[in-house]
Order: structure tokens, then sequence, then C-alpha cells
């Protein structure tokens, strides 16, 4: 069985890949190390670097995920700054700055990053369209799930299953997956 070992911190991501890697057959182990972050507009450059510090540091074959969410009235706000933006002014300060806004599209975005001690990393990305919801729905999930709507439900009133099948993250990992049991 092939194992993987996915360094993060965040375990709501743990808990999705877990559903997502134990199907395909893939032992996915969590290290949690707070690697690097750098200040980038782009989710690729910030996995890659990531990737490659937390290889090294490490000294295995790791994958790291960088995600965020884009919300198209505020000119992609929060983006790569979701982590530090939710830590902030949580969801109830997303709901406040859409008060009274009409264009609620919003896309979540996700890159996992993959690298070998001493290799350059390889990135996977992923993507879903939705909406910011008028409310806070749901108790499932972790960060923005609670407003981020997608055809009707938002992703905290989704089983991890159910987000499984549409979310940014999972798309970006079944391409890594894809790719990295392609020799078997
Ligand atoms: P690691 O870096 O340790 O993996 P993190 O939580 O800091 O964990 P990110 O830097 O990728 O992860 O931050 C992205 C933030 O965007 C995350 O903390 C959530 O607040 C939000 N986010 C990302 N994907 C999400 C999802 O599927 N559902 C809800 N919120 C999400």
């Amino acid at each position: 069985m092939k194992i993987v070992y996915f360094v993060t911190g965040n375990l709501g991501k743990v808990r999705e890949a877990k559903e997502m890697f134990e199907k395909l057959g893939i032992d996915m182990q969590q290290i949690s190390y707070g690697y690097p972050e750098i200040q980038s507009d782009n989710l690729g450059e910030i996995a890659k670097y990531g990737a490659k510090n937390a290889a090294m540091y490490l000294k295995k074959p790791i994958i790291v995920e960088d995600a965020g969410m884009f919300i198209s009235a505020l000119k992609g706000f929060p983006g790569p700054y979701s982590a530090f933006i939710f830590k902030c002014i949580g969801n109830e300060g997303i709901l406040k700055l859409m008060r009274g806004v009409k264009n609620r599209n919003a896309q979540f975005k996700s890159v996992v990053g993959y690298c070998e001690p001493g290799k350059e990393a390889i990135t996977f990305s992923g993507s879903v369209e939705g909406e910011i919801s008028e409310e806070s729905r749901g108790n499932m999930g972790f960060g923005y799930d609670p407003i981020f709507l997608h055809q009707k439900k938002t992703f905290a009133q989704m089983s991890t299953e159910e987000k499984n099948k549409v979310s940014h993250r999972c798309m970006a990992l079944r391409k890594f997956a894809e790719w990295f049991c392609k020799d078997i």
C-alpha cells in the first residue's frame, strides 16, 4: 500500500483527505509541522515553497495543501489570506462585509504541492464555484463551510463524503493521487 505524508495542522483537511485516500487504497499519515508560508497572491507559489521546505526538513516525500476562498464582489478577498482573515473576523465578519451585496459569487481554490527531499515540488490544483449565503448554515466541516453555498446547501450542511464529491480540495488531491499511483 502506498503511503502519503500530509503536512498540515488543519484537522478538517485531514478528515477530508483521509476519506478520499482510503477509497483509493492510499494510506495517509498526518504530520503536524508548521512549514513557512510565503506572502504571495498565488496559491501555487505558496504550496511549492511550503512543500520544498517541509520535504527538506522532514526528509520524506510529502504533500502540503494551500487553499483559499475568493469572493468576486470583494475582488478575490480573502483569497490567499483566508486563514488569517478567518481568525480575525470569522464568518460573521464576511457576512457583514457582504450585507446588501447582490453579486454573491465565490470560489474555493486549492493547490496540493508534492515534494521529495532535494527535488523540485510539483503542484495539482482544484476549484469549486459557489455563493456566499445570507446567513450561516450547518455545523459540519470547518472554516468558511457554513457560509459557502454550493447547489442550495452550504458545505457545512454536507457530510465529508458529499463535500468530497465536489470540493476544490478533493479535485486537487484526486489529481495528485492519479499521478502518484500511475506506476502501480
Ligand atoms: P495548514 O496550512 O496547516 O494546512 P491552514 O488552515 O492554515 O492549515 P490554509 O493556509 O490553506 O490552511 O488556509 C486556508 C484557510 O481557508 C483555512 O484555514 C480555512 O479558514 C479556509 N478554507 C480553506 N479550505 C476550506 C474549506 O474546504 N472549507 C472551509 N474553509 C476553508
